[in-house]
């Protein structure tokens, strides 16, 4: 019988989602439904006077306006969930509607909910607030120097924690290193841009207690969880539902003011409330990406041994610490300084800052790919340096295949690569020979062609849960499964993982069908829901697949213990001289004594029949926190065109080897590198969001802000090498975030390659034309 593990089956999501029949939250409708709208601060920074709601009161419709000071005392602040040890972390209160000072544009100041969604808008136009402007800051570097403006009383220099990473003597390397080179590296603010901005309904039924939320959410335990510490009322009174969630990339992880205020109007009203963002509120208030200013140096020997990396971050907050923001620049991004090299001294300095922008938070990859970035870009500008391939140099100093696990300098072990096999899979897909040979044909006739070559590696699968607890992290990192039998032999599995687009409703399914021998049409796949699902700690950092589906995995294998039991009490034979062949329990030799799994699930659920001691039915749980992270890794390479006369930068080819261990679907796994890669090349080429000096974001619609079209996304190629990872049953790794770590770094490191007989080692991202013009011009300024 074949298997569907490794079988790139059509996604069973996809049908609901192209006929238009899926429902997201803003379709829930509900019997005296109200909406709620917010007043936002048109400053970035500005203390607020008096508010004066009359006006707003009276306008048509208008059941209720709440101000910060209507809520400061009957809620919690919004929590900061992750809190970094030995790092000094200052987290000042967030409230969840500003009382005396605003700290970026569209801080929220008061609430109206009203009968339509129109009169709602209608009456915030009518809120008057009587604000004081302040100096702005927003640039994470310049708002550490004096003279900054200040953003909470608390924090003296906007300062929120200075976070370190050793291992080795970076100090001495450095000292004694015969080449060193550094670079200032900015990676630019982002902006997630889900399709589906954020919504909310919130319904409290007074009688029972029980609220119930339908958010777009990518953890619903977990908002759960905050929003019963916001609301101050008990976690089992709250019911989170995540129906279809149209994207997330990191966005739908925090828990936001909004959310728990429809919670809080609902609760006051006795209506249900519903609040949904639109594209500019989501650009301005839903938490961004990235934003580091980076000083990063390396050092090594003439002959490519690299020794040593050290760093200095300013990585920008925004107003206020998100719920992951301190652990992104942190612990998911100075733990991996090391990349797929032994490089044997590291240090690292990161400084959280706040600043007058919307909050930072995790955005698709979250910390690694800004490790990924300033490693393989120092590898390109050391290679340069010492007169040597940049592919010889990343083989000189990759982690040896037979040294895995393997403890790199900042102290985490890897647990399995082989990177050299996914370098030299990529290399022989474009040819890099016969490439190299064509740029320097066309360089002769004046022609800029470039090629990028990144070997990255991630930390992901996130658990373990003791790791979880030590760096800080509020929470646990396992995850669970129920997987249920019924009568007809049909199987239910509930999650404690919400996935949103990455798919697991096909591969969790093809893993138990796989286990049962069945097709995958019998088993469906539930989550999304805190009252149905068994306690999981959500989709993000590509952990889904590696603990939630080993949860399911083993799940699955003790229903099949349980099963086969059975199918030996019912053929009266030893469970020892049963053999699992076609889907079937059979006495070995005697191929017509048989039991499929169908029959044994009646069997169990009636339970006429069942052996001493067994109890009825056919399901099993599971929670499963995995022993280690997965370090999923992969090499893409591109090739670029480079207009010297306008900038422009033309992708020539897009190849991508990942490894994600052993693909359960692999066109799934296809598709998630598809996208990464394109959220990558958006943030090499286009993507910036921009604040003025003043903090307005000028990139607020999706006229400024740039994300990828499709016609500017070139033919992507991948590829993969398979490296199972030991610390789960199903040996994967996580590959949801794999496509976006390295390709920006990718798509620099062939622009910088193309343009390296002008001198030029390093742009700042994004490489739009203008930027890689004036690159030009200017070297051609430092030349004349
Ligand atoms: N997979 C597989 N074989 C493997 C590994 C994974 O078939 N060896 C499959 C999985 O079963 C799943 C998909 O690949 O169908 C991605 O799985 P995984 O790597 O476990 O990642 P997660 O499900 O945890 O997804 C999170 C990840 C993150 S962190 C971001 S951000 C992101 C991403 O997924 N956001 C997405 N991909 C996204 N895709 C969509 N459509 N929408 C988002 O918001």
């Amino acid at each position: 019988m074949a298997t569907l593990f490794g079988s790139g089956i059509k996604r069973r999501e996809d049908p609901r989602l192209i006929t238009g029949s899926a429902t997201y939250t803003d379709d829930v409708k509900l019997p005296g439904l109200v909406y709620a709208m917010f007043v936002r601060s048109p400053y970035a920074h500005a203390r607020v006077g008096a508010i004066n709601l009359e006006a707003a009161r009276q306008s048509p419709g208008v059941l209720a306006i709440y101000t910060g000071r209507d809520v400061k005392d009957r809620m919690a602040p919004v929590p900061c969930a992750w809190n970094v040890p030995n790092c000094d972390l200052k987290v000042p209160p967030h409230p969840l509607l500003a009382v005396d000072r605003v700290r970026y544009a569209g801080d929220a100041v008061a609430m109206v909910v009203a009968e339509t969604r129109a009169q709602a808008r209608d009456a915030v136009d009518l809120v008057e607030v009587d604000y004081d402007p302040l100096p702005a800051t927003v640039d994470p570097e310049k708002a550490t120097q004096p003279g900054a403006a200040q953003l909470h009383d608390e924090v003296p220099g906007n300062l929120a924690f200075t976070w370190t990473v050793s291992g080795g003597d970076a100090e001495a390397a450095f000292a004694s290193a015969e080449v060193k080179v550094s670079q200032r590296i900015v990676q630019q603010r982002l902006l997630p841009t889900a399709m589906e901005p954020r919504a909310a309904v919130a319904s409290y039924n007074r009688g029972s207690g029980q609220l119930t939320l339908w958010v777009t959410s990518q953890n619903p335990h977990i908002h759960r969880f905050l929003c019963s510490v916001m609301l101050q009322i008990p976690e089992h009174r709250v019911r989170v539902i995540a129906p279809e969630v149209g994207g997330g990339f990191g966005s739908k992880i925090p828990a936001y003011p909004d959310e728990a205020l429809c919670c809080f109007a609902a609760m006051q009203l006795g209506r249900p409330v519903k609040w949904t963002e639109d594209r500019s509120e989501n650009y301005k208030v839903t938490i961004h990406g990235r934003d580091h200013v980076e000083y990063v140096e390396l050092c090594g020997t003439r002959d490519g041994r690299i020794t040593g990396l050290r760093t200095r971050v300013y990585a920008g907050l925004g107003g206020y610490a998100s719920t992951a923001g301190p652990g992104i620049p942190t612990i998911l991004h100075g733990l991996v300084y090391s990349g797929a090299y032994t490089i044997p001294n590291i240090h690292g300095v990161v400084r959280g800052v706040y600043t007058n922008g919307a909050p930072v938070d995790a955005y698709r990859g979250a910390g690694r790919p800004e490790a990924a970035y300033l490693v393989e870009r120092l590898v390109d500008i050391f290679a340069r340096q010492i007169g040597m391939d940049p592919v010889e140099v990343r083989r000189r100093n990759f982690i040896p295949k037979d040294k895995f696990p393997y403890t790199v300098a900042t102290g985490v072990t890897y647990d399995s690569g082989n990177y050299e096999a996914a370098l030299d899979k990529a290399l022989g897909i474009l040819d890099y020979k016969a490439f190299r040979a064509e740029q320097a044909k066309a360089r002769k006739a004046g022609r800029h062609l470039g090629v990028g070559v990144v070997s990255y590696i991630e930390i992901c699968g996130l658990g373990p849960s003791q790791v979880a607890g030590a760096v800080g992290f509020g929470g646990g990192l396992y995850d669970s499964a129920i997987v249920r039998v019924y009568p007809t032999g049909m199987v239910r599995v509930y999650i404690g993982a919400s996935p949103h687009g990455q798919g697991e409703e096909t591969t969790f399914a093809q893993i138990v069908a796989d286990e049962f021998g069945y097709p995958v049409e019998n088993v469906e796949i539930i989550h999304g829901d805190t009252e149905t699902t068994p306690q999981g700690w959500g989709t993000y950092g590509s952990r889904t697949t590696a603990v939630c589906g080993s949860a399911v995995k083993t799940a699955a294998v003790k229903v099949k213990e349980k099963a086969r039991k059975l199918a030996a009490h019912l053929l009266e034979a030893n469970e020892a001289d049963l053999e699992w062949k076609d889907g079937k329990f059979m006495v070995r030799g005697s191929p017509e004594k048989a039991k499929g799994f169908a029959e044994l699930a009646l069997m169990a659920n009636v339970a006429w029949n069942m052996p001493p001691g067994m109890e009825p039915g056919l399901e099993a749980s599971a929670f499963f926190d995995p022993s280690n992270f997965v370090y999923p890794f992969g090499t893409h390479v591109c090739t670029v065109d480079v207009d010297v006369e306008t900038g422009q930068v033309k992708i020539l080819r897009y190849i991508a080897v990942d490894d994600c261990g052993p693909p359960i679907n692999p066109m799934i796994v296809d598709g998630q590198v598809h996208g990464g890669v394109v959220q990558g090349i958006g943030e090499g080429l286009q993507e910036i969001a921009v604040y003025d000096d003043e903090g307005q974001l000028l990139t607020g619609t999706m006229m400024d802000y740039a994300v990828p079209k499709a016609s500017q996304v070139p033919s992507i190629e991948t590829a993969h090498t398979i490296t199972p990872s030991p610390v789960n049953p199903l040996g994967v790794k996580g590959v949801g975030e794999a496509g976006t770590i390295g390709s920006a770094a990718c798509l620099v490191n062939a622009v910088c390659d193309a343009l390296s007989d002008y001198g030029i080692v390093h742009i700042d991202k994004p490489l739009t034309p203008a930027r890689v013009w004036a690159a030009i011009q200017r070297a051609k300024g430092a030349a004349a």
